[in-house]
């Protein structure tokens, strides 16, 4: 999580803008599916969503498919679709003692699951394209990074621009807990925190310790 830079929206709005990455540090890939619906009309307009799990990093056999309870939408701003509440990410202001407190945060922020960038190994890229007809996702090894530029990628300063002081920003992957990443310690390193300053109204280093 990196690239910070404070922006102002067309409404006026001040936000804290930055680019967030999830790695899929795991065995397995972390693969989503919404099979498109039987030909009879439906009158709900959801999709539904399944996790699937497979038994080998790149090219396994599926081993199960579980039914994720949360939604695909089209983010029109982006022009494809996302798995909604994918992240999340808080704004906290941080005292001298290092104690940090709540400050804005972001409503549940979508992605589309996608092969990034390789942090690690050599996996043959898997997950390309956000649309319904193939499944999303992440292939050990990958990150899904969005970048400070898009839609929505960022926290709103609710108070405008933010006094001198310290903060830190913290994302949080899958904050719902409703993807399935093999259970225990796994479902819990979902978050990461960076440090940073502000002096005379503008950013300084980030970091990743207070
Ligand atoms: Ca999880
Ligand atoms: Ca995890
Ligand atoms: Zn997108």
């Amino acid at each position: 999580m990196v690239e910070l830079r404070f922006a102002q929206l067309v409404d006026g709005t001040h936000v804290l803008r930055f680019t967030n990455e999830v790695w899929n540090a795991g065995d397995g890939p972390i693969e989503l599916e919404a099979p498109s619906p039987k030909k009879r009309k439906k009158r709900r307009r959801d999709k539904v969503l399944y996790q699937n799990l497979y038994d080998a990093p790149v090219d396994g056999r599926r081993s199960a498919r579980r039914r994720v309870h949360g939604r695909i939408i089209f983010h029109a701003d982006h022009g494809h679709y996302h798995f909604a509440d994918f992240a999340k990410y808080e704004l906290l202001e941080c005292g001298a003692a290092g104690d940090c407190e709540l400050i804005g945060e972001s409503p549940k922020v979508s992605f589309c699951l996608v092969d990034s960038e390789l942090v690690e190994g050599s996996h043959p890229r898997q997950y390309t394209v956000c649309e319904l007809k193939e499944p999303q996702g992440i292939t050990p090894g990958y990150s899904d990074v969005y970048a400070w530029n898009l839609p929505d990628q960022w926290v709103v300063l609710q108070d405008g621009p933010l006094a001198d002081g310290e903060y830190a920003l913290r994302s949080t992957a899958d904050p719902g807990n409703l993807l399935n990443e093999g259970g225990g310690e796994r479902e819990l390193n979902n978050a990461a925190v960076v440090y940073f300053t502000v002096e005379s109204g503008q950013l300084g280093n980030a970091r990743d310790t207070p």
